[in-house]
């Protein structure tokens, strides 16, 4: 049988295991022990109530029994495209349970791009909401499943309305007697997206024994235990909500998940202050309405310990506000849903907590700062950084291919990311190497919106590159050449929403250009856009 996707040796795997740097059990039996040792315990709050660790572990079995009914059989990727609701939590762990493979889709994603996403997991199955924002899920499921043959079922949290679709509630076994494991530690858990720097989409592929060690450890370094209540204000299925600790990490310690269901600080602040919430993460670019409304309501946020806040760069001079501003530490964050998480310590100085972006979570994390020509730049210096380790990836999900440019031959990740490494062992992101947008925190690839703009009539080249911005971090700017008039922003966003993209990927700003300028190679020169943009 041909590999879906590189895996360590069996060697490596074994010496991981020995030191501890794998989860020896499932990521479905790490909730099971947490409902036999504390059944009581509030395992999850939601708009839907609050359920103790002996309820969620129950309706988990229901629901498996009925995923697993359908049937969708063990190692089948399921399409799960959900918001902070508890729909999520539940829908993840049953089909961990019956060994499925869940494939974690960002809600904000457009209809093409999850149909991308679909096709290249080969899904049997899709788990929409009823509704997001102003789209309909649902609609757009259906239609989905229409065009795509492999897609046997459309699943709905909530109401399923009139289209061909099942509710999740109409799945739950009226009573499920607990279900055996169907997976084993080192198989396919669940498959992430990522940030990407193509035009189709790339699958991360985790195991429970990678995954479950990244939460573990990155819950010890956090300092989660039965008493931490996290709120994922975040969307749920971003990696650093997952596993950062985030939802894996703190229910794997036996503390409470409160969802968010939008990142407002309004909405945030009264579940802070109502459920006692002890950690919470951000992107920076959520910091200064935080920090805005914290000082305008005064509301108490008194029981907030650790405040996160990764996924793009957070500036020096904000991280120093938030100390002081709310109460509480900060921890910096960078991590990649293919693997590495860094954390600034909880008790280092404020020049390391506000000036690096920390360092590696596990002693067995190998990193490697390099210049163009692979060689090791010395401490101070910026150079990509390259990583191996007990929870990066060898390799994309189905990607042979891919898998030649972005892995060294010995397994090395290539993060695409530009760091310098201080003599004490912590990173700090100074720029990127690889040809995306991170507006916000949100990964756009470079290339796929070139594409899209590509179609607009008229256009003749397109090069999107990502410009400083106050707010977003970076904004995303588009040079195009054209015959004719330069279309407008509105014209592009209509054309992109035309063409199924997801409204972040439309570009802030559409500039015309006589001609795009090229380097040595023949390359777009995105250097020299940038220097052009930024003038
Ligand atoms: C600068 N750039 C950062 C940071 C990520 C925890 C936290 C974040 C993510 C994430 C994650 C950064 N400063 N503090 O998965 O578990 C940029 C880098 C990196 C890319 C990964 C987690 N933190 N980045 O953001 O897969 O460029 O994961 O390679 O979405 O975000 O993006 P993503």
């Amino acid at each position: 049988m041909t590999q879906d996707w590189p895996r360590p040796s069996e060697e490596e795997i074994r010496s991981y295991r020995e030191q501890g740097f794998r989860e020896d059990r499932t990521l479905s039996r790490l909730l099971r022990e947490r409902a036999a040792a504390r059944p009581g315990a509030t395992a999850l709050v939601s708009r839907s109530g609050r359920l103790t660790y002996a309820e969620l572990d129950a309706r988990v079995d229901r629901l498996a029994l009925g995923l697993a009914g359908l049937p969708i059989h063990p190692g089948e990727r399921v399409l799960v495209r959900l918001p902070n609701r508890e729909e999520y939590v539940l829908t993840l762990f049953a089909l961990l349970r019956i060994g499925a493979v869940p494939v974690l889709a960002l809600p904000s994603l457009g209809p093409a791009e999850v149909e991308s996403l679909a096709r290249t997991a080969d899904a049997c199955a899709l788990v929409v909401a009823d509704r997001h924002g102003r789209s309909d899920p649902r609609a757009e499921a259906a239609r989905m499943a229409e065009r795509l043959p492999g897609l046997r079922h459309v699943l709905v949290a909530g109401d399923p309305g009139d289209v061909p679709a099942r509710s999740l509630e109409s799945l739950l076994a009226p009573r499920a007697a607990p279900l055996d494991e169907a997976a084993d530690p080192e198989d396919l858990a669940l498959l992430l997206l990522s940030g990407g720097t193509t035009g189709t989409p790339k699958l991360i592929p985790r195991t429970h024994a990678d995954y479950g060690y990244n939460a573990r450890a990155s819950a010890e370094a956090c300092g989660v235990d039965s008493g931490t209540v996290y709120l994922a204000v975040l969307p749920a299925a971003h990696n650093f909500t997952m596993v950062s600790p985030g939802i894996v990490g703190v229910l794997g310690a036996g503390g409470t998940v409160v969802l968010c269901p939008d990142p407002s600080p309004t909405t945030a602040f009264g579940l802070i202050e109502r459920e006692g919430v002890t950690l919470t993460s951000l992107v920076p670019a959520l910091v200064p309405s935080w920090l805005d409304e914290a000082r305008r309501t005064r509301a108490d946020l008194s029981s907030l310990r650790v405040l996160q806040v990764g996924g793009s760069r957070l500036d020096d001079a904000t991280a120093r506000r938030i100390g002081p501003e709310l109460g509480c530490h900060l921890q910096q964050v960078f991590g990649m849903a293919e693997g590495l998480n860094n954390y600034t310590p909880l008790d280092a100085p404020d020049d390391v907590v506000c000036g690096t972006q920390g360092r590696p979570l596990s002693p067995a994390d190998e990193v490697l700062v390099v210049d163009e020509d692979g060689a090791t730049v010395p401490d101070g210096a910026p150079g990509e950084l390259l990583t191996r380790g007990p929870y990066t990836l060898r390799g994309y999900y189905r990607a042979r291919e891919l898998d030649a440019l972005r892995f060294t031959p010995d397994g090395f990740y290539r993060t695409g990311d530009l760091v310098t490494r201080t003599p004490a062992g912590d990173l700090v992101v100074v720029g990127r190497v690889k040809d995306q947008v991170n507006r916000a925190g949100e990964k756009i690839a470079a290339v796929e919106v070139e594409e899209h703009l590509l179609a607009v009539p008229g256009v003749r080249a397109a090069a999107v590159v990502g410009l400083p911005d106050p707010h977003l971090g970076e904004r995303s700017v588009a040079f195009l050449v054209t015959e004719g008039p330069v279309p407008s922003r509105e014209e592009v966003r209509a054309a992109m929403l035309g063409r199924g993209a997801a409204p972040f990927k439309v570009p802030d700003e559409v500039r015309g250009i006589g001609a795009l300028p090229l380097t040595g190679v023949g390359k777009v020169d995105k250097k020299r856009l940038r220097a052009h943009g930024g003038a």
